[in-house]
C-alpha cells in the first residue's frame, strides 16, 4: 500500500434528515484504501449503516478523497478484556483504570457530570476534555470532533484477533484503530468510551500507558446513548488536536513480533 495513492472514504448516516438538521446519528465510518478498493470500502460503508441497530437511515453520505498528507503506521495498543458483573463495577472499573492513566478525580467527576446531563442520545464525534480543569475544551457542540482518516488491514486485523481471542468483528476493529491513533498523541491521556448502539454494552478506556481496556459492561441493553471522551493536555492551541484526529492519516499494523499483550 505504501508505493500507493491512499484515498479516505467516509460514511455518515442519519434518520429523520441529515445530522446538520436535526436528524438522528445512526451510523458513521472510515476506511482508508487504495483506488483499486474504493469499490469494496464503499459497499462495507454502506452495509455497515443499511442494517443498523439505531433504525433505518433516510440520509447517508459517502464521500472520498485523495490523501495527500504521508500516512503514519501505528502498531495496535496492547488489548484486555475486564470482565465485570454490573454496570457499577464497570464504571468503578472505567473510572480506575483513568485514575491510572493520570486524569485527576475532579476531572473524571466532570466528565461524568457532562455525560449525565447530555439528553443527547446522537452525539457523533468525541468531546475533549482539559485533563487538569475537567472543562470541554472542542467548540464543537452536539457534534464534537469525529476521529478520522484511520484504518487497519483485515487480514492483519484478523491475525492479530485469532492470536488475541478477541472475536474478528468490524466493530471491534474500527475501535482499537480509532483508540491506538488517538493515544499516540504524545499529549492525550486517556480516553472513555461506549458504543452508541443499543444493543452493544461493552466501552474501554484506553491510553497507551495501559493499552486498550475493554470492559464488559458499560452501559445498559437498549439505551442509545453512547459517548467519547478524550483527556487532553492544557495547550494553547485546541486546533494542534483536532487536526491531528481529523486530518492524520493512520494505519494500523501488527507485526507477531510486536505482540505486547499481557492479558
Ligand atoms: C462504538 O461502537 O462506537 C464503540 C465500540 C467500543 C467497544 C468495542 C469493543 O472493544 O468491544
Ligand atoms: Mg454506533
Amino acid at each position: 500500500m505504501q508505493d500507493k495513492k491512499i484515498y479516505s472514504i467516509r460514511m455518515r448516516a442519519a434518520k429523520g434528515g441529515p445530522h446538520e438538521k436535526g436528524g438522528k446519528h445512526i451510523s458513521g465510518g472510515e476506511v482508508l484504501a487504495n483506488y483499486e478498493d474504493i469499490k469494496k470500502a464503499v459497499n462495507t460503508l454502506l452495509d455497515k449503516a443499511i442494517m443498523h441497530s439505531r433504525g433505518n437511515p433516510d440520509f447517508m453520505q459517502i464521500q472520498f478523497e485523495e490523501v495527500e498528507k504521508p500516512v503514519q503506521y501505528l502498531a495496535p495498543l496492547r488489548i484486555k478484556t475486564n470482565n465485570v458483573s454490573s454496570l457499577q463495577e464497570g464504571h468503578q472499573r472505567a473510572i480506575n483504570l483513568l485514575k491510572k492513566c493520570g486524569v485527576p478525580r475532579p476531572t473524571i467527576e466532570e466528565a461524568y457530570k457532562l455525560m449525565e446531563q447530555s439528553e443527547n442520545s446522537g452525539m457523533r464525534g468525541a468531546i475533549l476534555l482539559n485533563v487538569h480543569s475537567g472543562e470541554r475544551v472542542d467548540n464543537r457542540g452536539e457534534k464534537g470532533v469525529r476521529v478520522s482518516r484511520m484504518d487497519w488491514d483485515n487480514d492483519n486485523f484478523n491475525n492479530w484477533a485469532i492470536r488475541q481471542k478477541i472475536p474478528s468483528e468490524l466493530k471491534i476493529k474500527e475501535a482499537i484503530t480509532l483508540a491506538t491513533k488517538v493515544a499516540s498523541h504524545p499529549e492525550i491521556f486517556a480516553e472513555l468510551c461506549w458504543s452508541d448502539d443499543p444493543d452493544y454494552i461493552t466501552g474501554y478506556v484506553a491510553s497507551k500507558k495501559i493499552g486498550y481496556q475493554r470492559i464488559s459492561k458499560l452501559k445498559e441493553y437498549g439505551d442509545e446513548r453512547g459517548f467519547r471522551i478524550i483527556f487532553v493536555k492544557n495547550v494553547p492551541n485546541i486546533d494542534t488536536y483536532i487536526d491531528y484526529l481529523e486530518k492524520e492519516p493512520t494505519l494500523l499494523y501488527w507485526e507477531e513480533d510486536d505482540d505486547t499483550r499481557f492479558n
